[in-house]
């Protein structure tokens, strides 16, 4: 800022009586003169000992956080204009007329289309300073430039400029929100799913943009600092709406983005006062709340609140009452100046202060309703985003002060209906044309047509030479193609072998991950990341050997310096340790696991979590990484309702894999021993790396240490653990013939074990051959979700197909003509099996944990959730009873024998 003095402010004290004039008067003469003579230095020095004396006497100012209600820039620090004003105005106009039109035309033709009119009116110039001038492209490598998340709610805005650089047609823009009908039909919001070459971050779901930003910001950051990419200069730009900001994703992570002083970050909030249903902070101002949380932060913050027209005012208000008016005025207030004539503006605002009345006395009252404010100036949206991208040190914020509607006029500008006008009528749409004055006539009017000049015209040549000259248009995802080779040997081989010892699929998993991280191709692309769990999964050998990344390093000895184990912070560290954040986790795990597309380079994240605490958490984190294609793993730990025992109701998790089944593209998985973790892993690098499908992976790991079985010969062993069933061990020989594996004309029965509760599932199967002479086949159900999505697959085909042979859906072709029944037992709740019941000859009797989990011991919970092998046996006889392979009275008996109580509570309601 220059050393001019400013016209006076009277913000902070604004109202306060002034008990002595002449001494103030003093006091701040005397001050001025140590500016002026002997600089702001200085004059810094002095306010801070006065503040010091202050606290010393017990004078303690009130805290704020705010500086005044005016542009945090002012017009005098303001830089030339990069652009042709004139040129940029008719752009902003055709986007915002056919950003309405698409909208219109979609709902006149099919009511109830939806769509947003309102958002990117009010964001319009936001947007285009931006593209004209600093957003850049993904250049010659596609895949360098500026990453930008844009408001899900501004999409029409985004396609009206694609329209215009002749990227989408006019077929398309009429196919708005009309994906399936369609083909090329455009997304209502941004969704790489549906549109992979064109939108990279899904924003809609509001939160999740804002926080996804920051951190990838901060992936932006370690991917330098572990001297894979350089990606420093690749600005992350995150758009979002002031109701936005409600979300506690939105101000969740903003300090880390400070301490992390990512500079490379800018949040730009469009302030346009509203959100859905009415005023976003109608009683104070969203701009300084927000102000003071991001100050307080520790981000630079830029506010754009007023107008170029505004500043001869502020110029000329000698008084500070401008300025105090300013301030003092609430959101609800200035949303009701945008709706009233220019009359109730001067009555009202300016009219509290004689001397503000005489300040516009030479203004007409539409020149009053004209003053426009600072989002809607691109000179001053301008000089905010110059001034963000070469500030150093921290993140920057600019906020935008606009109107929502803006240029609607009656039909939605400033009203509390706005967010939801689809539709205009003739008149409405006439005013909008001539306030933008768009060249379209009366007559076509009713069709809202759009507006599309010549390619060799002016305005398209404009946009054009600017998007060449900053890299290309934007968005546009690409992806990396070239498959990035996954170890073939040397990692997995060990873990296909018996383990005596009683290990956990947890310590299996962080053996396979320190075996990954070792290969010299894949290691450096992995990044292990956790929220602050670390120990609970046996992990912190990997601190020392791996490091912990920090972009500072580590700047103090640690306290277990003299470990073998200690806590290594470094630079290059490659374990992304988050703190208790599962939110910024996913975020840092969608960061890395879509590096193939913003980056170019493949990077495989495992997060790792305490089960309970990810889908049902984040579960919507989840799926906009689905939506976004993201690759990786996620492994919930510490798995299972009765596994995870003495943590309680609100810790033990039997429902993961119900909410996992939801999501299309993640294939989800329950191992119970190493070797078919092992070949999961490998087939999901294998997939995501090699093949590119665009999937990614859930897999429960569990505390409880048992042996692990050596992995069973045969290819269809490893087949059946990826499509989610194989034969683990089949029934043991007849008594009778002891010789033999053959079950004889023994009662038979199938037993589908999951994860930790194999153990009860193996146990379930002697007691049955030993007590009841029963031969039941033991089974691993590594995923009853593949074995689903596979039925429902080969089902639909043959719905679909009546005259050719029906497809048999692999679970079918398993159990073809065996009417046995089928007991599955899991620590998940019932549903989870009963995915593939319909499929199943044998009625299908799922064992689960349904129910809320409570403390105690693993013996206890599992007959508490009567899954433990007992349990397994009763119902095994029970299903032979009901099929008359036994008699009701050996069932009856067994109730007995095995110790169970009849009368016992329902887990399921106690
Ligand atoms: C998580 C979530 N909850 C609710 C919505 C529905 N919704 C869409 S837009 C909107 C209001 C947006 O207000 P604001 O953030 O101020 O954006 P503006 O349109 O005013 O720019 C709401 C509630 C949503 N998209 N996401
Ligand atoms: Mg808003």
């Amino acid at each position: 800022m220059n050393n001019a003095s400013r016209t006076p402010l009277n913000w902070y004290t604004g109202g306060e009586e002034d008990a002595d004039v002449n001494e103030t008067e003093e006091w701040l003469t005397a001050f001025e003169q140590v500016v002026e003579i002997e600089g702001r230095d200085r004059a810094c020095f002095l306010l801070k000992k006065l503040l010091e004396k202050g606290y010393e006497k017990d004078v303690v100012l009130p805290f704020t956080g705010n500086t005044p209600y005016i542009n945090t820039i002012p017009a005098s620090e303001e830089p030339p204009y990069g652009g042709d004003r004139a040129i940029e105005r008719r752009l902003k106009s055709i986007m915002r007329w056919n950003a309405m039109a698409m909208v219109v035309r979609a709902n006149k033709k099919y009511a109830g289309l939806g769509g947003h009119i309102s958002t990117f009116a009010s964001s319009a110039t936001l947007y285009q300073v931006g593209f004209h001038h600093f957003f850049r492209g993904r250049g010659e490598s596609g895949f360098e430039g500026d990453v930008i998340y844009i408001q899900g709610h501004g999409s029409p805005g985004i396609y009206a400029r694609a329209f215009l650089e002749g990227r989408i047609t006019v077929e398309q823009m009429d196919a708005f929100r009309r994906e399936v009908s369609v083909r090329g039909g455009l997304s209502s919001y941004p969704h790489p799913w549906l549109m992979p070459g064109f939108w990279e971050f899904p924003t809609v779901s509001m939160g999740l943009g804002p926080i996804s930003a920051i951190y990838q910001a901060k992936f932006n950051r370690y991917l330098r600092d572990r001297g894979l990419r350089d990606p420093q200069n690749r600005k992350v730009w995150a758009f979002l709406g002031d109701g936005e900001t409600d979300e506690p994703e939105t101000l969740g992570a903003i300090t880390l983005a400070a301490r992390e002083k990512l500079d490379n970050l800018i949040f730009v909030i469009n302030c346009n006062l509203q959100r859905l249903d009415g005023p976003v902070r109608g009683n104070g101002k969203v701009i300084q709340e927000l102000e003071t949380a991001f100050r307080g932060a520790g981000w630079n913050v830029i506010k754009v609140i007023w107008g170029s027209d505004w500043d001869p005012l502020i110029e000329a208000d000698n008084t500070g009452l401008l300025v105090q008016r300013m301030n003092e005025t609430l959101d609800g207030e200035y949303q009701k100046y945008v709706v009233e004539p220019g009359s109730y503006f001067r009555q009202h605002f300016f009219g509290k202060y004689p001397e503000l009345l005489e300040l516009v006395k030479d203004y007409s009252d539409e020149q009053l309703h004209a003053l426009r404010r600072g989002g809607h100036d691109p000179v001053k949206v301008y000089a905010a985003y110059k001034a963000a991208v070469e500030h150093q040190g921290s993140p920057t914020v600019i906020l935008a002060k606009t109107v929502k509607g803006y240029g609607l006029g009656e039909a939605g500008e400033g009203r509390n209906v706005t967010h939801q006008q689809k539709k205009l009528s003739e008149e409405e749409m006439r005013f909008f044309r001539d306030r933008f004055e768009i060249p379209v006539s009366d007559q076509e009017l009713p069709d809202a047509p759009y507006y599309q000049p010549p390619a060799d015209s002016q305005e398209v040549q404009y946009l054009r030479e600017r998007r060449r000259a900053l890299g290309g248009f934007m968005p546009n995802r690409r992806v990396r193609t070239e498959p990035t080779p996954i170890p073939r040997t040397g990692v997995w081989e060990r873990f296909f072998e018996a383990v005596d010892r009683d290990v956990s699929t947890t310590m299996v998993f962080v053996q396979i991950l320190t075996q990954l991280m070792k290969d010299k191709e894949l290691g450096p692309k992995v990044v292990p990341i956790v929220p602050d769990e670390a120990r609970t999964f046996g992990m912190e050998s990997l601190f020392r050997q791996f490091g912990i990344y920090s972009h500072v390093g580590q700047l103090y000895e640690p306290v277990d310096k003299a470990m073998l184990l200690y806590y290594r912070e470094a630079t290059d560290g490659q374990i992304l340790e988050e703190g208790i954040t599962e939110a910024g986790s996913m975020a840092s795990f969608i960061a890395a696991g879509t590096s193939y597309a913003t980056h170019g380079i493949d990077m495989v994240p495992f997060f790792i979590f305490y089960s309970m605490f990810g889908f049902q958490r984040i579960g919507d984190l989840i799926w906009a990484a689905a939506d976004m294609r993201t690759r990786g793993f996620l492994l919930g730990a510490t798995a299972g309702r009765t596994t995870l025992n003495g943590e309680g109701l609100q810790h033990e998790d039997g429902h993961s894999h119900v909410l996992a089944s939801v999501v299309p593209n993640l294939r989800a998985y329950d191992p119970a021993f190493h070797y078919e973790l092992a070949v999961i892993i490998r087939d999901g690098l294998k997939r995501m790396y090699e093949d590119r499908e665009d999937i990614f992976y859930y897999i429960t790991l569990y505390n409880e240490n048992y042996p692990m079985l050596a992995k069973p010969e045969g290819d269809a062993v490893e087949e059946g653990i990826l499509k989610g069933l194989y034969k683990l061990r089949p029934a043991p020989a007849s008594p009778a013939s002891p010789a033999s594996d053959a079950p004889g004309d023994r009662p038979r029965a199938h037993i589908l074990g999951s994860g930790s509760l194999m153990g009860g599932a193996l146990k379930a199967q002697e007691i049955l051959a030993q007590r009841y002479g029963v031969a039941a086949d033991v089974w691993s159900a590594t995923s009853y979700k593949q074995l689903r999505y596979d039925a429902l697959e080969a089902e639909r085909w043959s719905l679909l197909h009546p005259d050719q042979e029906p497809r048999k859906p692999y679970v079918v072709s398993l159990f073809e003509g065996d009417q046995s029944p089928i007991i599955a037992v899991t620590d998940y709740m019932k549903s989870v099996p009963d995915q593939i019941a319909r499929w199943l000859p044998g009625r299908l009797f799922p064992l689960g944990t349904d129910g809320f989990g409570r403390s105690d011991t693993r013996e206890v919970l599992r007959r508490f959730f009567e899954v433990d092998a007992e349990f397994v046996v009763l119902a095994t006889l029970h299903q032979l009873a009901e099929r008359g392979a036994i008699d009701r009275a050996v069932v009856r008996q067994a109730v007995a024998d095995l110790e169970i109580d009849p009368e016992k509570p329902n887990p399921l309601f106690s």
